[in-house]
């Protein structure tokens, strides 16, 4: 553990205390200690080893003693058991601009306020106000200060930061004094949600760089601004950092500011066992923490570092440390899935449902870029999605065989294909018959509307899954990201009926969705369940989405076998069959 995290680790110390109203001594000496540890010239796990913390300025027995703990084992109970001793909500609060601890701790005192929803209803009832200390002003402030968190602090849509980091990064790219640049962090692995975004830049002129960051347009406001780091808030209440490194170690700084920490926590432990010491500046030849460049193992990129710790490459999608450091030992990596590979898409809607583009549109534009695109548009149950009845899929069906007559007549290999998102209704029946599924090329099984039963709505995708008709289940969890969880089901058992009956799960790549969770796609893959890269669009342009899609299969281990709109149209066809004819078996 270096320096600024046990740094890090008292000053909260001192700020829960006063939290829980402790001798304001007490607190004041762990920021005292935090302060003075910051600004050691040596690394603290050697002052440890030589028993020399006492001569840290304000550094008592007490504390020398926690320090100690921190620093060879990486934990502190007497930490752990403080933070769990105050209500979290508490510790929450602190999150809200111009409330500190002992604001806090009064509120909580004398209103009985423990969460901020609390402390918002209080606010709003006036009843802060009268209290001593507070006023109408303070009350008013607390307000804006929760609703400033509810809208900065909060998780962003991977989509939303994709979107924001894209345009940063190729100004940073397109500078002179910029040598190298990238996203790391949680956007670089592809996680479906993100707190913030980070970009890593090495250049020698930081100073330059850092106030192009801060003064670029989008930038809201500056959280803090030093000569090689920046925090700042975008327009759309993103909050980005950037720092920038020299050429030497940029490398290694990508590494660390990609993560995850779990994965880096393993990382280290490997540079460890091989004599050496792995931090955001360097792999170094030393038994202790270290900055020393001469030190340093030559590596100038990522691939240069994993080999160092005989580990083949590791793709930042994999890098949660689930698993990736055991296929990584022994070259067992699979090849991950790319949007180049992606041929087609069976999820989409058109204008005879809820989609904006009429069938003619959506092939005069996906034949550009694609082999195959399945009209899928809603049900009948759908209503208030405009879904299809039988009669109304018929004319979609004729117009759809008519487009393709035309782009056969000129020469183009693209095709629709013609389908329905067909919903699931109670006790698992379909919206349509299969007499109706039958005459489809595509059949993706729905639930729009589910029960509050785990056993009820496993039993309806289930059914829909045995359904010899159905070719995908959609959106299989129903989720909707920063806004609904799943309905409750047994992901497993579905899994598992998937499995059986050969259906494929839906990785729905709509932005909001991303349903099938990334987590669960190892395991669908070793019990051979195919997986289907849906954007579920509603427009063309959402055809982007599908990169997304890659994205997050990647995130799921799963390569373009693992994926069936990898295939190419008349395999595809085969597999669309395949399901039909076991049943005739
Ligand atoms: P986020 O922003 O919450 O979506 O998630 P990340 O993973 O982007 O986290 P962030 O922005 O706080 O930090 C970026 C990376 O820096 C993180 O993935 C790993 C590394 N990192 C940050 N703090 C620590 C730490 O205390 N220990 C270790 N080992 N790595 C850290
Ligand atoms: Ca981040
Ligand atoms: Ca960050
Ligand atoms: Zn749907």
């Amino acid at each position: 553990m270096d320096k600024d995290r046990v740094a890090e680790i008292l000053s909260e110390i001192g700020v829960l205390l006063e939290l829980k109203g402790e001798n304001p001594f007490k607190s004041r000496a762990y920021a005292n200690a935090a302060r003075a540890i910051q600004t050691l010239e040596e690394p603290i796990e050697k002052l440890v080893a030589e028993n020399r913390l006492g001569e840290i300025k304000g550094v008592g027995e007490g504390l020398q003693e926690k320090i100690t703990i921190l620093v060879q084992t990486g934990r502190l109970p007497y930490y752990e058991e403080l933070k769990a001793s105050i209500p979290a909500g508490l510790v929450e609060m602190l999150s809200i601009p111009s409330l500190g601890p002992k604001k806090i701790k009064a509120l909580h005192d004398r209103l009985g306020i423990s969460t901020i929803e609390e402390l918002e209803a209080a606010c709003k009832a006036g009843k802060v106000a009268g209290l001593d200390g507070f006023g109408e002003k303070r009350q008013a402030k607390i307000l804006e200060g929760i609703e400033y968190r509810r809208q900065y602090a909060s998780r962003h849509l991977l989509s939303a930061a994709l979107e924001v980091a894209e345009p940063i990064l190729a100004e940073l790219s397109a500078r002179k004094d910029v040598i190298r640049c990238d996203v790391a962090g949680s956007v670089r692995r592809f996680k479906e949600m993100i707190g913030d975004v980070d970009f890593i830049v090495s250049s020698e002129d930081a100073d330059a760089v850092i106030e192009c960051f801060v003064t670029r347009p989008g930038v809201m406001s500056v959280s803090a601004k030093g000569s090689t780091k920046a925090s700042v808030i975008l327009s759309g209440g993103i909050q980005a950092d950037i720092r920038v490194v020299s050429h030497r170690e940029y490398p290694f700084a990508l590494a660390y500011f990609t993560g995850s920490k779990e994965h880096n926590i393993v990382m280290r432990q490997r540079a460890i066992q091989r004599g050496l010491r792995l931090n955001e500046y360097g792999l170094f030849r030393s038994q202790v923490e270290t900055r020393d460049p001469s030190l340093c193992l030559p590596c100038t990129t990522e691939s240069d570092i994993y080999a160092a710790l005989e580990l083949d490459y590791i793709p930042p999608e994999l890098r949660e440390d689930k698993g990736e450091f055991a296929a990584a030992e022994a070259h067992a990596l699979p090849r991950l899935i790319e949007l180049k590979d992606i041929r087609g898409s069976l999820h989409n809607h058109s204008n005879w449902s809820d989609g904006i583009n009429s069938v003619a549109q959506i092939a005069s534009i996906m034949s550009q870029r694609f082999e195959y695109w399945a009209i899928t548009d809603h049900s009948k149950s759908s209503f208030q999605a405009n879904g299809l009845d039988a009669k109304r899929l018929k004319q979609q069906g004729d117009e759809i065989r008519r487009v393709n007559e035309s782009l056969a007549a000129k020469g183009v290999k693209f095709r629709l294909l013609g389908g329905i998102e067909v919903d699931i209704l109670r006790d698992g029946k379909l919206d349509f018959d299969d007499e109706v599924l039958a005459g489809l090329d595509v059949v993706i099984a729905s639930l729009h509307v589910p029960a509050s039963s785990e056993a009820e709505n496993t039993r309806r995708l289930v059914k829909a899954a045995e359904n010899p008709f159905v070719h995908i289940i959609g959106h299989p969890t129903g989720r909707l990201l920063l806004e609904r969880e799943p309905y409750p089901v047994n992901i497993q058992a579905v899994i598992d009926a998937c499995a059986e009956t050969g259906t494929w799960l839906e990785l729905n790549c709509s932005p909001y969705r991303l349903d099938l969770d990334w987590r669960l796609w190892p395991q669908a893959k070793s019990k051979g369940v195919k997986c289907a890269i849906g954007p579920d669009a509603h427009r063309n342009e959402q055809a982007d989405w599908l990169r997304l899609g890659a994205g997050v299969a990647r995130k799921g281990w799963l390569t373009a076998d693992d994926v069936v709109n990898t295939l190419d149209l008349a395999s595809l066809r085969k597999a669309l069959a395949a399901k039909r004819n076991r049943s005739k078996r």
